[in-house]
């Protein structure tokens, strides 16, 4: 059978291409990837024939074409991982989903201030308050899950949670932001896996900058 294929952006700025990626690596699925340059003189006749929404990350299977990176996710999980991208649990899975929830649809302060940029690292940034109450947020939702799975990963064993927050994971490493001791050790497990550093290895191999996405101190 043929490979999935899945469409992404540049690895050093697009943080939902990260997800699905890092879910298919974690879990060993075989996939073949198509990388666009965003913002690019050829992104848009590569978007019009790679995507059916002009965005990334989008997934090929046959002739199915799947947008959006929760659909994405999700359908890896249906598809390729029998499920196993949740846990079991019931309640353990509602927490998680809300919490992905929660990502793809909020934190926009968070987003805008503290572009996902993995190959920088700034030493001095100071988050805005509004971004603060979005970094605020996250560490009470980390702990939360944190405490009721026992971790080590976010519900337990690594789940589409883990692929989801691994774009928050590298903003506060790349922006130097304080994280409780067990929550920084969690950033540090996120970056120390061997398919994110295969991913920071190709950003920086990335030759691309996207000004707009370069935060000035
Ligand atoms: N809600 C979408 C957002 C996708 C998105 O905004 N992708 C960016 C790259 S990270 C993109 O394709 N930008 C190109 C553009 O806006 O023209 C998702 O979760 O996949």
């Amino acid at each position: 059978m043929a490979k999935p294929v899945l469409v992404i952006g540049n690895k050093n700025y697009s943080s939902w291409s990260l997800c699905p990626w890092l879910l298919l690596k974690q879990f060993g699925i075989d996939f073949e990837e198509i990388r666009i340059p965003l913002f690019t003189e050829q992104m848009p006749q590569l978007m019009s024939e790679h995507t059916p929404c002009n965005k990334v990350p989008v997934i090929k299977d046959g002739d199915l074409a799947v947008w959006d990176s929760l659909a994405v996710c999700e359908y890896i999980n249906l598809r390729f991982l029998d499920g196993k991208g949740w846990p079991e649990d019931l309640q353990l899975m509602s927490l998680g989903r809300a919490a992905v929830a929660e990502m793809h649809s909020g934190f926009l302060v968070l987003r805008h201030e503290l572009p996902m940029n993995v190959r920088r690292s700034y030493t001095g940034f100071k988050a805005s308050e509004n971004a603060q109450k979005d970094i605020d947020r996250i560490i009470a939702l980390w702990q939360q899950l944190l405490e009721r799975s026992g971790g080590p990963w976010l519900l337990g064993e690594f789940s589409i949670a883990d692929a989801f927050y691994a774009p928050v994971a590298s903003r506060f490493n790349t922006y130097g932001i304080e994280l409780p001791e067990n929550l920084q050790a969690y950033v540090d497990q996120v970056l120390a896996l061997e398919t994110y550093q295969e991913w920071l290895r190709d950003a920086r191999a990335e030759k691309e900058v996207i000004p707009e996405e370069e935060v000035e101190l």
